[in-house]
C-alpha cells in the first residue's frame, strides 16, 4: 500500500485547508509570474546584494558568499553534478518590489496565512528565492514545525523524492534536530519546534550522464550505500518531476530531497491555515511541553495562536 498520495491538476482558485496530508500538483499557478520578469527585477534591485549559496565540490559541502548577480550569472549556470551550485535564500526577495507582485500572484488560498498572527521573531520568511544550477540537491529533510510547504518553479526542471515521517525512515536517514525560534548571535535562544535533517544524499550517484535523463526510471540517481547502509531500509519514496509552472503544496513534516534536473528558478514557502492549524500548533505543544486543557482547542485561531506562543515563549 502506498503511504503517500498525490493529486495532480486542480485548480489553483480552490480552497486546500481540507487537503493537508497528500501532495498536491498544481499547474500554472502563479499566473502573472515569469522568471524572466523575477530574474530582471531581482538583478536590478539586489544584484549587488550579498547572498550565502550552497556548494559541493567533490562531495565535501561548503557555504560561500559573493553577490546575487554573480551567484546567478556566473556560478549557477556552470553547476554540474559533482559540483552543484544552490541558493535558498530568504532575505533578498522583501527588499524588492518582487514581494509583493509575487503575493499578489499567488493563488487565494497562499494569500490567507496564519503565521501573520505569530509574533514577528517567530514568523517564518513569507518568500524563499530557491535557484539551482542543474545538479543541485537540497538536503534530504523534515520542514520545521509540521507547517504545509509549497514551491512554485517558474523555469527548470526538479526532481522531488518524498517519504513518510515513520520510524523506519527514522532508521535509514539517522536524523539531527534543526531547532526553530528566536536566535541570537547564532545560538538559538527561544526554541518552539522543529525541522530535522539526514546527512544521507539520495541523489550522491548519477549513473545516466544524458543532459535531460528519462525521468520515469529514477535507478540512476541513488544514494551511496557504502557510505550510508541504512538507507537501504527506507520505504518506497513518493517521486514528482516538477515541470515549470508547477505549484507543489506537500505536508512539510514528510521526508523530501529535489535534485534539479535543469537550472531552475522559483521560490518556495509555507502556509499556516485552518486545514493544518491543528498540526502545528500540536507540533509547539508537544516540543515546548506545554500543557494545554482541551477547551483550549475550541477557541478561534487567533486567540489559539496567541495562548499556545505566548505560553510556549513563556515556558524558555
Ligand atoms: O526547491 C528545493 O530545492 C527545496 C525546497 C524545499 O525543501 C521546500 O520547499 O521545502
Ligand atoms: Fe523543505
Amino acid at each position: 500500500m502506498a503511504l503517500l498520495s498525490k493529486r495532480t491538476g486542480l485548480d489553483p482558485e480552490d480552497d486546500f485547508t481540507s487537503a493537508a496530508d497528500c501532495l498536491l500538483v498544481l499547474p500554472n499557478s502563479f499566473q502573472e509570474a515569469s522568471s524572466n520578469f523575477c530574474c530582471k527585477t531581482l538583478l536590478e534591485e539586489a544584484g549587488c546584494q550579498e547572498v550565502e549559496y550552497k556548494r559541493a565540490a567533490h562531495g565535501e559541502l561548503s557555504l560561500a558568499t559573493d553577490s546575487l548577480s554573480r551567484v546567478l550569472c556566473d556560478f549557477v549556470p556552470n553547476s554540474c553534478h559533482e559540483d552543484p551550485v544552490l541558493l535558498m535564500d530568504e532575505n533578498v526577495v522583501p527588499t524588492t518590489s518582487l514581494a509583493n507582485s509575487l503575493l499578489e500572484a499567488a493563488p487565494p488560498f497562499l494569500r490567507e496565512d496564519l503565521f501573520c498572527e505569530f509574533p514577528r521573531m517567530l514568523r517564518p520568511a513569507q518568500l524563499c528565492l530557491v535557484v539551482g544550477g542543474q545538479g543541485a540537491r537540497s538536503d534530504l529533510h523534515i520542514d520545521p514545525l509540521s507547517w504545509t510547504g509549497w514551491n512554485c518553479l517558474l523555469q527548470g526542471r526538479k526532481l522531488w523524492r518524498f517519504f513518510p515521517d515513520i520510524p523506519q525512515n527514522a532508521e535509514a536517514f539517522r536524523p539531527a534536530s534543526r531547532p526553530f525560534g528566536i536566535r541570537k548571535g547564532g545560538a538559538e535562544v527561544c526554541t518552539i519546534g522543529s525541522g530535522w535533517r539526514s546527512d544521507v544524499d539520495l541523489f550522491a550517484n548519477r549513473t545516466n550522464t544524458a543532459a535531460e535523463p528519462p525521468c520515469d526510471s529514477f535507478g540512476w540517481l541513488s544514494p551511496d550505500l557504502a557510505k550510508f547502509p541504512h538507507v537501504k531500509g527506507c520505504s518506497a519514496p513518493l517521486e514528482h518531476v516538477q515541470e515549470p509552472g508547477e505549484t507543489l503544496i506537500f505536508p512539510g513534516h514528510w521526508w523530501h530531497q529535489t535534485y534539479h534536473l535543469t537550472p531552475t528558478f522559483g521560490f518556495a514557502g509555507q502556509v499556516l491555515n485552518s486545514g493544518n492549524l491543528g498540526r502545528v500548533l500540536g507540533h509547539i505543544i508537544r516540543w515546548c511541553e506545554l500543557e494545554v486543557p482541551d477547551e483550549a482547542w475550541d477557541q478561534e485561531p487567533k486567540a489559539f495562536i496567541a495562548q499556545v506562543l505566548g505560553e510556549a515563549i513563556d515556558s524558555m
